[in-house]
């Protein structure tokens, strides 16, 4: 199949699924086309079945805001054209799937059928705001296919928008080979000399993250006992989650790492991760702990229970619980083992239910589903 595929570029959990999904077709003989206005950060551009089409925005003084969904609605058709694509497969529904909307009526009375997927905020904070409502409504009314990433934005989806058409759960997954646990004996010596027990957490560092409220946990562990605290990746709470490691005296326990790649080798190197967010519609970041044999004290919010279970996988707690949280994180670092246990566990529940070898397949069959019923439906 040819398959183009357009994402967000930057660090943020949908465009990493867009861009691994795109890895793993490409591995099973897929061609597949990224079209966006840089490379996604992960793309393997060594891959002889990847290829990446830039999204040029032209300027100009009339435009506070250069209208990109044009732009990337007539790249789009013009990579159609010239690479035959047989469907488009967008990643977060604003503005992509409108933009996609928009070559699939210009490509006509060729076919060039879409499908989008939903990852969280498109829907649970963005798409839901009024100026975006009707239109995000209306390209997810008009896709070809439409799937979410977990049961919870399913039923959100559902719920807020009204939407009356199917819409398939794919969950994210995770490639197995590719994150598990390693020997990281180098990073835990350079983070923990002492041997002290790692906590870890990355995100993007936004407001929905309470990347503060890591540094608050931290510190409740810390007056009980010896420990460090990674944090990877940056975004808009750095500076504060900065201030508050100073606050509390904890510079010489934690490191900011900024934005990483190859997080498996880090992942490798922690006993105990953190995503205490206001809100997850699904929560990869967790998921690719699990898979490297990390235990997760995450928030019971959104998608997150169907990744994280309490007490099996981790523990789950309230936005906002740091206390609940910290009682949870110094009880697993004070075992004999260190969570190990509990990590082997994650592991063996993130590759049962979330292994790229299982959920691509699930992609495969549905793009085929939907290349049938577009030409059924032309017939
Ligand atoms: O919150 C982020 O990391 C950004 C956002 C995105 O779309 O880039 O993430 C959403 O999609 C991820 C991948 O499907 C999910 O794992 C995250 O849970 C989801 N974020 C939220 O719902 C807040």
């Amino acid at each position: 199949m040819r398959v183009g595929i357009t994402c967000y570029p930057t660090y943020g959990g949908s465009g990493v699924v867009a861009t691994e999904l795109g890895q793993e077709l490409a591995a099973r003989g897929h061609d597949v086309h990224f079209i966006s206005y840089a490379p996604p950060i992960r793309m393997n551009t060594a891959d002889p079945h990847i290829f990446f089409h830039e999204v040029e925005v032209v300027s100009y003084p009339l435009f506070d805001h250069p209208p990109y969904t044009l732009a990337l609605a007539t790249k789009m058709l013009e990579v159609f054209e010239s690479e035959s694509l047989d469907i488009l497969h967008v990643h977060y529904a604003i503005p992509h799937s409108v933009s996609a909307m928009l070559a699939r009526s210009m490509a006509a009375p060729r076919r060039l059928p879409f499908v989008t997927t939903l990852h969280g905020t498109d829907i649970t904070l963005v798409g839901s705001n009024r100026s975006y409502l009707p239109i995000t409504r209306f390209s997810i009314e008009q896709s070809d296919g439409v799937t979410a990433i977990s049961n919870y934005l399913l039923a959100q989806t559902l719920k807020e928008f009204d939407i009356k058409r199917p819409i398939d759960v794919i969950p994210n997954f995770v490639n197995c080979d590719l994150y598990t646990r390693t020997d990281a004996k180098e990073l835990r010596a350079q983070w923990a000399p002492n041997g002290e027990p790692i906590l870890m957490h990355l995100s993007n560092f936004r407001p929905v993250k309470r990347v503060p409220d890591c540094v608050e946990i931290f510190a409740l562990v810390r007056a009980k006992m010896p420990a460090k605290l990674v944090l990877i990746g940056d975004g808009p709470d750095r500076g504060a989650a900065e201030y508050l490691v100073r606050k509390k005296k904890l510079q010489k326990d934690v490191f900011f790492l900024g934005k990483q790649n190859a997080v498996y080798q880090k992942l490798s190197a922690a006993d105990l991760f953190l995503l205490p967010s206001q809100l997850e519609s699904f929560g990869l970041a967790a998921l690719e702990a699990m898979a490297c044999e990390v235990p997760v004290i995450a928030t019971n919010v959104g998608g997150v229970p169907e990744v994280v279970e309490h007490g099996v996988d981790g523990f789950l707690v309230e936005p906002s619980d740091v206390k609940e949280a910290g009682r949870y994180a110094i009880e697993l670092l004070s075992r004999a083992d260190r969570g190990r246990e509990m990590g082997q566990r994650a592991r063996i529940n993130a590759k049962r239910k979330f292994c790229a070898n299982d959920v691509i397949p699930q992609y495969e069959r549905y793009y085929q589903r939907v290349l049938e019923s577009a030409s059924a439906a032309r017939a």
